[in-house]
């Protein structure tokens, strides 16, 4: 048996509750299935009695939590609370409980998850996708990889797949060793958003995949918050790279030696951690089949990146920004990027600007010149990166076109962030949240209607929150808040943050999810900054300082660096570079109308499959096992907007199934049925529930399906079912004959 004893136990007490098997039971099993319910809760929320308390939800959580049963079901969305500690819960033999089950067959897993995405695209032939979100350091990324697992062990017994299926799961080491890195909430925080289709044949055998990235933090290349770090991959070649291989990079060695990763105490201890890691990502370039004359590449960007940190300017006589003769950095980098290092200086130093046909080379003063500097460090590892995605695609891509590939999708992207201070990453990543709300909302509720309407169920619609107001005040046309501040950005003059602010509170007064300073009341005005604005969001209240909005939306990159850079012999950095919209003489899309395009094109795709849903939860903020904060998880239950979707569940029909389906599995509970029903399997169904005692209100009769309004109608039913299969089948027929 592989279920946890709480988890069995648990079904045993429904067992006993649902056929009032009292006599046959004993006092102590009785006793001991009530202390585990007691202690284990209930695996679907929806069996919560009182369902609309979220103390009552938080405390079946917790308790669970503390048995080591993490995942828990609202109905098809799957919680889990990360554990913070190895539980042996994702072994072949687990997974292989999971094969070929519903959800109820079985105690909740991510498994399961993966298991009816899987089936519903195979056999039923449903592209799906699986959306995964939560803070950071909730386990998201965790779970996309078991996720992953899971299917590579589910396709086993398929031919061919081996290389697919390594190539698939070493993409995640790759990826992680560029856009991961330790920040304070999470050891391993991707600073990333990642959205991985994996392409099956008719047969169901992965043959490919894909994958999007959004929204790299670049800003962690060249600064961090004290006690976090730069991206592994820094270390990893710092602390793994052979004598041989530092040399070629002129590297000391030490990450202390450079600028961009010296705060040695978030790196204490990891040195050796870090030199294992680095062997694992060249063992994963090797398997996506990157050579190593293109590994040297990326190596070559990664050590440019740290020396172009540690350049230093000096101010000349004139006041201007001045490389010193002998300062090796930047001479470093132009070897390792194989530019033209007099070129090299020149862009670090001066930009030449083109007015109206006059083209002046202007110098730049020390603070212009770091800004230069940063820039192109951050534009260097940012287009690496996008390059690593697109190098991984073509690996990952199926040799053949196959017109009858299907595909799963497993979205991996940040959750709402609500920090002390939000300024403009925040406000990107709670947009995008908000879209993935508003596309929760559209696909299960319209999926719901859909569902009633074809099954010619009569139904009432529920009532809930429809975020598209937030949605609209953020990127509608011209009045919302992505097009005013693309407006400032685009405004030649004297545009600043503070006079994007004032537009905003101009353009958006009034309106019920925007505050500011000032339009508020003299008694809230004291709460918030004058340079700050409040937008209540579906999750909630959070507030923005506008300080670098219109510089991190504004994302310049001086003209020289991007032909110096685009003429390099580096082949990958000469690629990112001949990008031909950076070379148009057209401005570049702000940084947000990227995000949001890309952002749309991701809703349409996600639109057109079938979803689920897995809702990570962080127990403590201390990365500790057993540690359930009450507090802080009642806020993330809060903004994962839980409670909400308890009550809608709660509100329609819980479960369905085909009338085949429901026969099939519940046949052996009636004489009438057993061992197979000779009529339409829509009247065997009816006599299995009239047996079964099914109450009107609990049940409906649609056209091909049966509509279970409560959840615990189908729980009961499948543990007679598991009664009757574990053999305690006499019981059963004894009572059915009236005893
Ligand atoms: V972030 O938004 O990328 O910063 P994630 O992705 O939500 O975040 P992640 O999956 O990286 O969090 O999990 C954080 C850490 O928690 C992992 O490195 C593990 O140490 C730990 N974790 C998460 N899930 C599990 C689990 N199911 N079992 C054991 C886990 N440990
Ligand atoms: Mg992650």
């Amino acid at each position: 048996m592989g279920f946890s004893e709480a988890e069995d136990c648990q079904g045993l007490l429904y067992r006993i509750e649902k056929l009032r098997l009292l006599r046959p039971v004993s006092q102590g099993v009785m006793e001991h299935a009530l202390q585990h319910r007691e202690r284990a809760g209930v695996q679907d929320f929806v069996l919560l009695e009182d369902y609309r308390s979220e103390a009552a939800f938080i405390d079946n959580l917790r308790k669970r939590f503390n048995e080591n049963i993490i995942y828990t079901y609202i109905g098809n969305v799957l919680i889990s609370v990360n554990p913070y500690k190895n539980l042996p819960i994702y072994t072949e033999e687990k997974a292989k409980l999971y094969y070929k089950k519903a959800f109820f067959e079985a105690p909740p897993h991510v498994f399961a998850i993966a298991d009816n995405a899987y089936r519903s695209l195979v056999y039923e032939h449903r592209e799906q996708c699986i959306l995964i979100s939560g803070e950071s350091g909730s386990g998201k990324t965790e779970a996309s990889k078991r996720v992953l697992e899971y299917i590579a062990s589910r396709t086993n017994h398929l031919r061919n797949v081996e290389t697919v299926k390594d190539k698939l799961l070493q993409s995640n080491p790759l990826l992680e060793a560029f856009g991961n890195a330790k920040t304070h909430r999470n050891d391993n925080s991707s600073r990333f958003g990642k959205y991985m289709d994996i392409q099956f044949n008719f047969e169901g055998a992965p043959e490919g995949g894909h994958i999007l990235n959004y929204l790299l933090e670049k800003s962690r290349v060249v600064s961090q918050m004290s006690g976090e770090r730069n991206f592994h991959i820094f270390y990893q070649l710092l602390a793994g790279a052979s004598q041989d291989l530092l040399r070629q990079l002129k590297l000391q060695g030490r990450p202390e030696a450079y600028k961009y990763t010296t705060d040695m105490q978030s790196s204490v201890g990891q040195k050796a951690s870090d030199a294992e890691q680095f062997r694992v990502v060249q063992e994963a370039m090797k398997v996506i089949e990157i050579g190593e004359a293109e590994q040297r590449e990326m190596f070559h960007i990664v050590a440019s990146v740290l020396h172009l940190g540690n350049v230093k300017f000096v101010q000349n006589d004139k006041g201007y920004a001045e490389i010193l003769s002998h300062d090796a950095n930047s001479g470093n980098v132009a070897d390792l990027l194989k530019v033209d290092p007099t070129k090299l200086r020149e862009s670090l130093t001066s930009r030449t600007i083109d007015a109206r046909g006059d083209v002046v080379n202007t110098p730049l003063d020390l603070e212009q010149a770091q800004y230069a500097r940063d820039a192109l460090a951050k534009a260097i590892y940012d287009k690496h990166f996008s390059w690593l995605v697109s190098r991984l695609n073509a690996s990952l891509a199926p040799k053949e076109k196959d017109p009858r590939a299907s595909v799963i999708g497993i979205l991996d992207i940040y959750g709402f962030e609500i920090f002390p201070k939000n300024s403009f990453e925040q406000f990107c990543i709670n947009f995008c949240n908000e879209k993935l709300q508003q596309l929760f909302i559209q696909l299960t509720l319209r999926q719901e209607q859909e569902e009633y309407l074809r099954e010619g169920i009569e139904w009432e619609p529920v009532d809930y929150f429809n975020n598209i107001v937030i949605c609209d005040l953020i990127e509608a046309r011209h009045k919302g808040i992505i097009s005013i501040l693309d407006d400032e950005c685009l405004r030649p003059g004297d545009a600043t943050d503070a006079s994007f602010l004032d537009k905003l509170t101009q353009h958006l007064d009034g309106h019920k999810h925007f505050k500011s300073h000032r339009n508020l009341d003299s008694k809230t005005q004291k709460l918030m900054g004058r340079d700050e604005f409040c937008l209540v969001h579906y999750a909630g209240e959070v507030t923005y300082n506008v300080n670098t909005f219109l510089e991190k939306n504004n994302d310049l990159l001086f003209r020289d660096m991007q032909a110096l850079m685009a003429r390099s012999d580096n082949t990958i950095v000469g690629t990112c570079f001949k990008d031909s919209k950076l070379m148009s003489k057209k401005r570049p899309e702000t940084a947000i109308t990227q995000f949001k395009n890309s952002l749309n094109d991701l809703i349409k795709i996600l639109s057109s499959k079938e979803p689920s849903y897995i809702r990570c939860i962080k127990p403590n903020d201390f990365k500790m096992p057993m540690q359930f904060d009450d507090k802080l998880v009642s806020h993330q239950v809060k903004y994962l907007g839980l409670m909400e979707n308890l009550r809608v569940r709660r509100a329609g029909f819980a479960y369905r199934r085909t009338y085949e389906a429901f026969l099939e599995r519940y046949k052996c509970l009636s004489a009438e049925t057993w061992p197979n029903y000779r009529g339409e399997a829509r009247d065997g169904v009816q006599c299995l529930v009239s047996v079964l005692n099914y109450e009107k209100e609990e049940y409906r009769m649609g056209n091909t399906k049966i509509f279970i309004r409560f959840p615990k109608t189908l729980f009961d039913t499948e543990d007679a079912y598991q009664l009757k299969k574990n053999d305690i089948a006499t019981i059963i027929q004894s009572r059915w004959r009236g005893y």
